[in-house]
């Protein structure tokens, strides 16, 4: 059977090794989200930096940039880190150059392993049936927050342990761990995590829809795969 891990924070990836695995990226609120409502939309392809420099310079190579630091639009950039900004009309077909605090740390860590996919609530059940179609061991990385544990991230890892329940074997307690919170948090993961850091930090920027957004299960039907560097929807 195959092994299930997850990795609670970008910092204890030196645990991990992946060369053999897929990896799920997961940063809930909100990049990863982001970028799987972007794909899903249509964006052309997702180029993620952890480096806000570099992101800035592919304005030059005809990328829209978009970027956050600490919850906030990075000055001068295209797109702040709303789902909804990346859902423009007129971002279809087009390419995004994209940096976060968190999320695209994350995706930069995990560039050892086989496969990387991007994983979020609105994508869970179609990123289980390829997880289950692909049949390797996968580990769900957490983006959490700045190298700390966050709830959020957990609860999605957690889901996605019980989405692949019986097809797929704990490597750790981790896998436990976040499916024993998923299974208590589920019936209202946003009542479960209005105490949570981010959750108060977003409330207090006054983006509360990004939230609700996020948190939706099985809204949409696409698997983001990076492909030479760049986020694009498996075909
Ligand atoms: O850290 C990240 O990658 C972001 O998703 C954080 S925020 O929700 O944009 O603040």
């Amino acid at each position: 059977m195959n092994k299930i891990d997850v990795c609670l924070s970008p910092d204890l990836m030196h645990l991990y090794p992946v060369t053999d695995k897929i990896v799920v990226v997961a940063d809930i609120l909100r990049a990863t989200s982001c970028m799987t409502a972007g794909i899903a939309h249509g964006v052309a392809g997702i180029r993620p930096f952890a480096d806000l420099e570099k992101c800035r310079a592919m304005k030059h190579c005809g990328y829209f940039i978009a970027g956050e630091r600490n919850g906030q639009k990075v000055d001068g950039f295209d797109l702040g880190n709303s789902p909804y900004d990346y859902k423009q009309q007129h971002l279809i077909g087009k390419n995004i150059a994209v940096t976060t605090t968190n999320g695209t740390l994350a995706i930069e860590k995990s560039k050892n392993a086989k496969m990387v996919v991007i994983g979020a609530f609105l994508n869970k059940q179609a990123l289980a049936d390829f997880l289950m179609e692909k049949n390797m061991d996968t580990l769900i990385l957490c983006a959490g927050w700045k190298g700390k544990f966050n709830l959020e991230d957990t609860l999605f890892a957690g889901a996605m342990v019980e989405a692949l329940q019986g097809r797929y074997h704990p490597s750790c307690d981790a896998p436990i761990a976040a499916r024993t919170l998923y299974l208590e948090a589920k019936k209202d993961l946003s009542a479960y995590l209005s105490d949570s850091s981010h959750v108060q930090r977003l409330k207090r920027l006054n983006i509360e829809k990004d939230i609700t957004y996020c948190l939706q299960e099985n809204r949409l039907d696409c698997v983001p795969v990076l492909k030479d560097g760049e986020i694009v929807k498996l075909n």
